[in-house]
């Protein structure tokens, strides 16, 4: 959608997701996009935003802001940029597939004013800026809608019944709307008397008209020898790989600019579909911003004739778009700060004057179902998320935040489980919700290897233990990987993992366990497994609530935890030791396990292992050394802290997430940060404070310990 994001001066960007606006603050672009929260008052898909242009204009300079950085106590959570205060009053106007155009305050998310006189779906809004009670919005049925906001009054004009891709008003001429359609025209209507009026006709794009941007001066002078002091000049992008300016008092292309063939196209020999934005530098009226093919961001000197007129602006660090950017607005102060959108789902905040990245920001295009740090690099955290992508965040990079690899080649379902190898780098296992386990190695650029064996549905879990030894494995085989998925436990050797050996089935690790069990174990409905970290026992959750504890060298069953009431969601084995207790932990014979009882038990195991019974006799737990009932729905998720001995995070279907001490038996914090429910979380392996959380609001929230506040649950409970 080209009016998906918009910027403006004061240092606000917003976008549109889902049924949400996101609101940031770019005021210091170097310190990133800071999120400043979101509104959520439509019921349907946004598809089109504008902030309000002639927000006065607040941004401090920079020696208040060093200033106010200076005073900051550690409650002001607006130091670094926008002042909450100073937020008050800004304005934003959203529309979308609810046919509603809604008016909210930024800094409240409150309503303020809406119309719902649309009768097609919205595809664009714009912001008059010469008279700010104009609000120009346009839809799939070619139907343009002004409301003046103080006589609450609509004006429709309709040329043809075509979509509508974009709309810009001019800063120059006021109640001038340049209108992009389908079909390649540009139309200037003039509203200034109420009625739109239709200017000019702009015949020349042979296809989809995508993006509009006024000449930041008036006048045409610029590319015309004779000067229409009244007039001025607008460029616009195509479908059909052309930038075209035009000078609005003729009606008439004045300048023509074709997007360069992209060396990956030309391999391909192909020519792919593109989308042009565009964008004119407020600094310097001689220059034009645009996206092209390969996700580059093209810098355009409109007063060089044909030829080489265009170089590239630089990302370095941060790593360009790999799409087309679909949106590129300008804002903070000057308007020198170009916010770009691109079909890779990143953002990317551009210093327009220097022509320099500086900073990106990934968003995710679905749930996200699995967070694991690697044991090898705890600084790298691997994202599974419902977007059929995987995303490998470099936490440990200081120079950039967002220091993320997206893989998506070979990925064609959602990503529901990951797993680190646990001795070779970045080798990387995981499942999908189709039923597919496959193994990525992040270092090479190699396709995943793919499993010939499936699951019907979801993989739920995929977690690397010793090879069990039976048929199948190799004798130099020492890891194996298991998925969990309908209630059963697969083993993927080597050779079913094999790209040439696709006979080869994965062994059912479940019926195995009963085999060996057979007096004990009848009927395994396996949910979970999870090996403790000195490899010689796993644990194994069933959907009747039993977690199962057995030995890895004989597959004999040493315990039985019959706590829970209902399936287990997650089971995890303490640290054998931490950096509090680095030769080893007091707490190392401990297992917590949740599940859809809501609540969260931890069991000591150091019956099981210290051997003071008989390695015979099958330990029966019935209770817990301890159990917490914070959460008010299922427990997808939990982690211990490999820095603390006896910390605990868990997550639920209720949003909430909690840190415990399993010691004390108390909360040390609830965050209350997240919309939605949560389904994975994580301990940050380089920082003590720092949390990971995330679920199906789509967002990664890294969030500290003791900055959230302490649940108030009444009496703790302890046992
Ligand atoms: P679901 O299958 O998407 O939905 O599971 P439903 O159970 O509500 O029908 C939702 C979440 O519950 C998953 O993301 C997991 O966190 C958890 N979950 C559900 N099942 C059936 C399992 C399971 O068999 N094993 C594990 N480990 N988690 C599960």
């Amino acid at each position: 959608m080209s009016a998906i994001s918009d910027a403006n001066e004061r240092g606000l960007y917003v976008y549109g997701a889902m049924q949400k606006v996101y609101v940031f603050d770019i005021s210091v672009p170097s310190s990133g996009l800071r999120m400043l929260g979101y509104y959520p008052g439509h019921e349907d898909r946004v598809t089109s935003v504008a902030l309000c242009p002639n927000d006065e204009v607040s941004v401090f300079s920079n020696n208040q802001l060093t200033k106010t950085t200076l005073e900051a106590s550690s409650e002001e959570k607006y130091a670094f940029g926008l002042s909450k205060e100073s937020l008050a009053g800004s304005l934003c106007c959203s529309a979308g597939d609810d046919m509603v155009v809604k008016i909210w305050e930024v800094n409240s998310f409150t309503d303020v004013q809406s119309h719902k006189e649309h009768k097609g779906k919205i595809t664009t809004v714009s912001w008059c800026a010469l008279n700010t009670n104009l609000i120009a919005s346009g839809d799939e049925r070619g139907e343009i809608l002004l409301w003046n906001r103080k006589s609450n009054t609509i004006a429709r004009w309709r040329q043809e019944k075509t979509y509508i891709y974009c709309t810009a008003f001019c800063p120059h001429v006021p109640a001038l709307l340049a209108v992009g359609v389908r079909q390649g025209t540009v139309f200037l209507v003039d509203f200034s008397s109420g009625t739109g009026y239709l200017v000019h006709r702009l015949r020349g794009h042979e296809d989809e008209v995508m993006s509009l941007s006024w000449c930041p001066i008036p006048g045409e002078a610029m590319l015309k020898s004779v000067n229409e002091e009244s007039s001025c000049l607008i460029a616009t992008g195509s479908k059909d790989r052309t930038i075209r300016v035009w000078s609005c008092s003729k009606g008439q292309q004045v300048l023509l600019k074709k997007l360069p063939v992209q060396r990956r196209e030309q391999d391909q020999g192909t020519r792919t579909k593109t989308w042009v934005a565009v964008c004119w530098l407020k600094h310097n009226p001689e220059l034009l911003v645009s996206s092209s093919s390969n996700g580059d961001l093209l810098l355009w000197n409109l007063l060089h004739g044909k030829g080489h007129s265009h170089s590239t602006f630089y990302a370095g660090e941060f790593k360009s778009h790999a799409r087309p950017a679909f949106n590129i607005c300008s804002g903070g102060a000057g308007g020198n700060t170009l916010c770009t959108f691109s079909q890779d789902r990143t953002l990317m905040l551009w210093d327009a004057i220097s022509s320099n990245a500086v900073c990106s920001l990934h968003t995710l295009g679905g749930f996200v179902y699995c967070l694991r740090s690697s044991p090898l690099d705890p600084g790298r955290v691997a994202v599974g998320v419902g977007d059929n992508v995987i995303r490998v965040w470099n936490m440990s990079n200081k120079m950039n935040a967002y220091d993320i690899t997206s893989f998506w080649q070979g990925i064609k379902n959602k990503v529901t489980a990951v797993s680190w190898h646990p001795v070779k780098e970045g080798i990387l296992a995981y499942g999908t919700d189709d039923g597919r386990v496959a193994v990525l190695d992040i270092f090479s650029r190699k396709m995943p290897v793919t499993s010939g064996t499936l699951h019907v549905r979801t993989v739920y879990v995929v977690a690397w233990g010793p090879s069990s030894g039976s048929a199948g494995t190799a004798e130099s085989e020492t890891f194996s990987l298991y998925s969990v998925g309908d209630c059963k436990i697969l083993e993927h050797t080597t050779a079913s993992l094999s790209r040439t050996d696709t006979k080869t089935e994965a062994i059912n690790f479940s019926d195995l366990l009963i085999k060996n069990n057979i007096e004990e174990v009848t009927c395994l409905k396996a949910t979970e497994i999870s090996w403790n970290l000195n490899l010689k026992a796993f644990a194994v959750g069933a959907d009747d609530g039993v977690v199962y504890v057995f030995d890895t060298s004989t597959l004999k069953l040493l315990a039985v935890i019959k706590i829970h009431l209902k399936l287990i969601n997650c089971v995890r084995w303490h640290p054998k030791a931490t950096s509090t207790s680095p030769n080893g932990s007091p707490c190392q014979s401990w297992l917590a396990s949740g599940g859809n009882d809501q609540v969260l038990h931890v069991v000591d195991l150091s019956c099981v292992f210290g051997k003071c019974i008989s390695l015979e006799q099958i330990v029966m737990l019935n209770s817990s050394l301890r159990h917490f009932t914070g959460h008010t729905s299922r427990i997808t998720d939990i982690c211990w802290s490999p820095h603390h001995d006896g910390r605990l995070i868990s997550v639920g279907y209720d949003a909430e997430a909690y840190v415990w001490d399993v010691q004390k038996g108390v909360a040390l914090c609830q965050f209350k940060g997240h919309h939605g429910r949560l389904l994975t979380c994580q301990f940050s392996g380089l920082d003590p404070d720092l949390v990971i959380t995330a679920g199906t609001d789509s967002n990664v929230m890294v969030w500290r310990v003791s900055e959230q506040p302490i649940p108030n649950f009444g009496e703790q409970k302890k046992k």
